[in-house]
């Protein structure tokens, strides 16, 4: 532990800027709105912010679609901004990571437009441009050179009239995939990193990291896979721990022990996370995985939801906590811009309750249920994350029909479901009520005013958030939370203070109990001599704890709900509905 990596004791925030603080009024978030909160941040104890993309973009996918990667979108700020920003996170002690999204640019980059315009241009294998199928007509159905499909519904790949060819893009059409195999390539994107860690920042968060060295351009089986049809030619590729191993060398190599990195990788095994997060290769700090985020999929996938089986969750994260034990790093995450709401998804967000009237035990399960899954997930052994809102417990939106949704995976699901395949429109916007990313997606609610208080404009009527903000904002704001004597914040900043000061929070050995109870999360963390405990009922009913769950000595480190001495009334042996209580074992 003494040596140990800085990142191994720390907690990361994620902001997405559009949608976190607007300071200039125009409804749309920017940096000097992030720098007006920044107080927040520092109260809630957090080490290092992921800053969601803000470079130039035509915005086809919030920002993931990048222009110019050496700038700042104008709805955002400008450079001059950024580096006062950055300064003020450094004075509050904080570090601050960029999204760097690279296996794909905008189809408005410079790059881009400069491998389009021509079959012979310099830049034309910049990009992965291939022909028909043999025997077809280009842009024609079923014309695409193989049969890999989109991360956002249709065909992978986007045909290109003026050039006769088709280049290949993994997300939406307007995210060209570049080109890794060609060596200008990897060495354009290490000097773009390196200027932007010579102007002071702190390391970056890698988009879909994982899918950048592409295999074998071919026809695939279709297989049962939460990934689109054709990822097993592309996710963990080839060579794609070559090429992190050459991006550090290049890029990190001297400067790493401030740094910290962290890979997005779907599709990714324990046996590929191992590789790497392993400190001896050399690749990165810690992956997002992403297996545990699926477990509410349906056979149909994301748009399928089912329930979550508690069980197959804790088997999943006791799997992954063992696996990188000693030999890598975890990350934690349950939230993040990409996913339905933590309280809404796998708790109780009382918006059931609220809605038959009863205001004030719709926020006591909220409280209850989010703190509960706080525990569950920052008591483990990894670096946290925590995404914005998640702190004071927003929760997913009442949306009603299409239109009222934004992101671009949402509308060509809907496009394609009920439009191709003529599925009832009610069952997909039923499906996508419950799965769309926009639910984490609308304005954080600071305070009780006009929008939540997300817009410095909020008072003039004529300015209105991107995306109306979620109209359960008077109840459910960070002001609110943070007056109230059940603060889903003071939870969190207990629970990253115990981080910060407790290396058994830190470094404690995972130890699984009753790992097939329905309704209790329990688990020990170990470290030398001492050993915690927690126990979380991650249910609406009591729960009565078995034996291995209830030390003869302990003492009292943290719970969610009043300590049980100070309810004379409770029996300690039974939890309460979202009940966490976290205990030292004598
Ligand atoms: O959320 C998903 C769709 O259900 C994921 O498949 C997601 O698209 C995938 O995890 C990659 O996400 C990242 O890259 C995308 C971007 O849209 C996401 O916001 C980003 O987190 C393309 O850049």
């Amino acid at each position: 532990p003494a040596d140990a990596p800085w990142w191994t004791r720390a907690v990361v925030y994620q902001i997405y800027p559009r949608s976190f603080a607007d300071g200039d009024g125009d409804g749309f978030g920017d940096l000097t709105g992030i720098a007006s909160r920044l107080d927040h941040l520092a109260d809630l104890g957090v080490d290092v912010i992921w800053l969601s993309p803000i470079y130039p973009s035509p915005q086809h996918d919030n920002g993931y679609d990048i222009a110019d990667y050496q700038g700042i979108d104008p709805r955002f700020g400008t450079l001059e901004q950024f580096d006062q920003l950055l300064a003020a996170v450094h004075e509050r002690g904080m570090k601050l990571i960029m999204d760097l999204v690279v296996n794909h640019t905008s189809d408005e980059h410079a790059w881009f437009r400069e491998s389009r315009s021509a079959r012979t241009a310099a830049k034309r294998d910049w990009y992965i441009w291939r022909d028909p199928r043999p025997g077809c007509t280009g842009g024609s159905p079923g014309a695409e050179p193989t049969n890999w499909r989109s991360f956002f519904s249709g065909p992978a790949w986007q045909w290109d009239e003026a050039t006769g060819q088709y280049y290949l893009r993994l997300f939406a059409s307007q995210q060209p995939d570049l080109n890794w195999d060609h060596p200008d390539v990897r060495r354009a994107v290490y000097a773009m990193m390196r200027w932007w860690l010579d102007r002071g920042v702190d390391g970056f968060r890698m988009d879909v990291i994982n899918l950048i060295s592409k295999g074998a351009f071919v026809d695939v089986e279709p297989v049962a896979s939460p990934m689109p049809l054709g990822a097993e030619q592309y996710a963990n590729g080839p060579r794609v721990h070559e090429y992190l191993r050459e991006m550090h060398r290049e890029v990190f190599a001297g400067r790493d022990a401030e740094l910290m990195t962290v890979g997005e990788t779907p599709g990714t095994p324990l046996e590929q996370a191992q590789l790497y997060t392993d400190p001896t290769r050399g690749e990165v700090d810690m992956i997002f995985q992403f297996e545990h985020v699926g477990l509410d999929h349906g056979k149909g996938g994301k748009w399928d939801p089912a329930t979550l089986n508690l069980r197959h969750l804790k088997a999943n994260l006791a799997r992954w906590q063992d696996g990188l034990a000693g030999r890598g790093w975890n990350s934690l995450y349950l939230n993040n811009h990409d996913q339905p709401r933590l309280v809404s998804r796998f708790g109780d967000d009382g918006q059931a309750l609220e809605e038959r009237g009863d205001v004030e035990h719709g926020n006591r399960v909220r409280y209850a249920s989010a703190t509960a899954w706080a525990a569950v997930l920052h008591l483990q052994c990894g670096t946290p994350f925590i995404y914005q809102g998640e702190e004071f417990g927003m929760t997913n939106v009442p949306f009603s029909g299409i239109e009222d949704f934004h992101d671009v995976e949402a509308i060509n699901h809907y496009t394609e479901a009920v439009t191709a395949r003529g599925a009832d429109p009610r069952d997909v916007l039923a499906a996508l009520r419950l799965m769309t990313r926009d639910n984490a997606r609308t304005p954080v609610q600071w305070d009780a005013s006009v929008h939540g208080g997300f817009s410095a404009g909020s008072e003039r009527p004529d300015v209105t958030p991107w995306m109306p903000v979620n109209p359960n904002y008077a109840t459910i704001n960070a002001a609110a939370d943070r007056a109230s004597d059940r603060s889903i914040f003071r939870f969190y900043q207990r629970l990253i203070e115990l981080r910060h000061t407790d290396d058994v929070v830190a470094f404690g050995r995972f130890h699984l109990l009753e790992p097939d109870h329905e309704q209790l999360f329990a688990y020990t963390r170990t470290l030398g001599e001492r050993t915690l405990l927690l126990t979380a009922n991650l249910s609406g009913g009591p729960c009565v704890l078995p034996p291995s769950c209830r030390p003869a000595d302990a003492t009292p480190v943290l719970a969610n709900l009043a300590e049980p001495a100070a309810e004379p009334a409770a029996d300690p042996a039974v939890l309460q509905p979202w009940e966490a209580r976290v205990v030292e074992v004598r």
